[in-house]
């Protein structure tokens, strides 16, 4: 088997990278490890940046997102009992965020990618990069107990933190840069209306705890953890206690609760990968980087590395040139670091860390005090939080 472009994992780097080939006529292949189900029950990201939904819209799996997406103007930060709006409109010259499940990018992508006849292959076991730094590179699965290959001109690494791309490559080819933080999210999803029609960002004493939704009539809540728990120590009446006392008193009491039906632990991580190409073969998305979801980057960094790798190799196969391929690594790594260094930052004013001493505790009110109260500095978050150009 032969194709232009293998691409490893069917996420959201994976199926927008092979959509946006397609329609420009790059023929490719994704290759999972897991099931079609498995991917649409991951609930994660769900908030996407102007620019990810137009790349959504350039790959054709954008009509679901404009008609059912819930476009935020603002959203709030919750300290010191308190509620301090941040417009990101006003303060943006007119930009905004998009509030729609990553579940539901996933499937308008996989729909997408099924209504324009190009192969997805799940449940593909053991896949493996071979030869990338020569001029024919090749990847093999094995998928019902026989061994495959597919020869290529190019690898896109698409498989996630913990994929075999990344892993494929040499120790002494690649820099890593690490960041582990020392507490989780416990997040459910929940069939209630929203206690706010914007997202709240909530400081307190107990820890962290964010509101957000997934639409009118389903929530998804957050609260900062310990890394030694899991899920099950959390019933229901747990999360909502805790949930309620990390709010303001105006929205605790607005609080709608209902039984959950995920629960689920993330740890917090800020991960870099240097450089995203190795000879014949690209990393894109987390198999590349990893931010804490404070600053809600994740998916969307994933979308700007598919946009700068697929320009590239429309310039490769369609005008002759390797520039965008070539300036791939570095172009992506500039605005991977100023998300990572914005999520780094939100995480760290809006955490409690086990460690922090009265000094330390001193600074962060005044960081979120400052932030409030300038212009200047609310102009900064919110340039950051609708997403850098790219
Ligand atoms: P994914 O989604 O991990 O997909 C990788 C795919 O590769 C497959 N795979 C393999 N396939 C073959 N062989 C192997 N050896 C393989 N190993 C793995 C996997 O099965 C999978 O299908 O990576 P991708 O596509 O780069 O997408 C990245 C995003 O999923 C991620 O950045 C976001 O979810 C991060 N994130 C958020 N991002 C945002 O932009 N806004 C948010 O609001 C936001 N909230 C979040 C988040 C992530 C969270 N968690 C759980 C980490 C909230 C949370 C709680
Ligand atoms: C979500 O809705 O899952 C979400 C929203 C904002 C974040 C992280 C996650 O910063």
């Amino acid at each position: 088997m032969r194709h232009q472009v293998v691409i490893i994992g069917a996420g959201p780097s994976g199926l927008l990278l092979g959509q946006l080939l397609t329609r420009a006529g790059i023929d490719n292949v994704i290759l999972d490890r897991v099931s079609r189900e498995y991917i649409l029950g991951r609930v994660r990201a769900g908030v996407l940046e102007e620019g990810t939904v137009s790349l959504l819209s350039q790959a054709g799996a954008g009509e679901r997102v404009m008609s059912e997406g819930l476009p935020h103007d603002g959203f709030d930060l919750a300290y010191d009992g308190r509620d301090h709006r941040i417009d990101l409109f006003e303060l943006t010259g007119g930009k905004r965020v998009m509030v729609y499940g990553q579940t539901e990018v996933t499937r308008d992508l996989m729909d997408a990618r099924d209504d324009g006849g190009a192969k997805t292959i799940h449940e593909a076991e053991d896949v493996q990069p071979h030869d990338f730094s020569g001029l024919s590179p090749y990847v093999t699965y094995c998928k019902d107990g026989v061994t495959h290959r597919i020869d290529c001109d190019f690898i896109a690494g698409c498989d996630g933190f913990h994929g075999a791309s990344r892993k494929a490559v040499p120790g002494n080819a690649i820099a890593l840069f690490e960041k582990v933080y020392p507490f989780g999210w416990l997040g459910i999803l929940a069939d209630v209306p929203p206690v706010s029609h914007e997202l709240i960002y909530a400081n307190h004493p107990r820890g962290f705890a964010l509101c957000s939704m997934r639409s009118a009539t389903r929530s998804r809540y957050y609260i900062q953890c310990p890394l030694d728990q899991k899920p099950e120590d959390w019933s229901d009446d747990r999360f909502w206690d805790e949930l309620r006392r990390r709010l303001p008193p105006s929205h605790a009491e607005a609080l709608i609760t209902a039984p959950s039906f995920e629960k689920s632990i993330a740890p917090l991580r800020s991960f870099v990968a240097e450089p995203m190409r190795f000879g014949r073969m690209f990393l894109v998305g987390d198999a590349a980087h990893i931010v804490p979801p404070t600053g809600a980057k994740g998916l969307n960094l994933a979308a700007s590395d598919v946009h700068y790798l697929s320009e590239g190799l429309r310039g490769y196969y369609h005008e002759g040139s390797a520039a965008g391929i070539d300036g791939y690594s570095q172009q992506a790594l500039a605005r991977v670091w100023k998300a990572v260094r914005f999520s780094w930052w939100m995480t760290t004013m809006l955490h409690r860390f086990p460690d922090t001493g009265a000094f330390d505790q001193k600074i962060q009110e005044a960081e979120l005090d400052y932030l409030t109260h300038s212009r200047a500095a609310s102009t900064a978050l919110a340039e950051n939080y609708v997403g850098l150009p790219f």
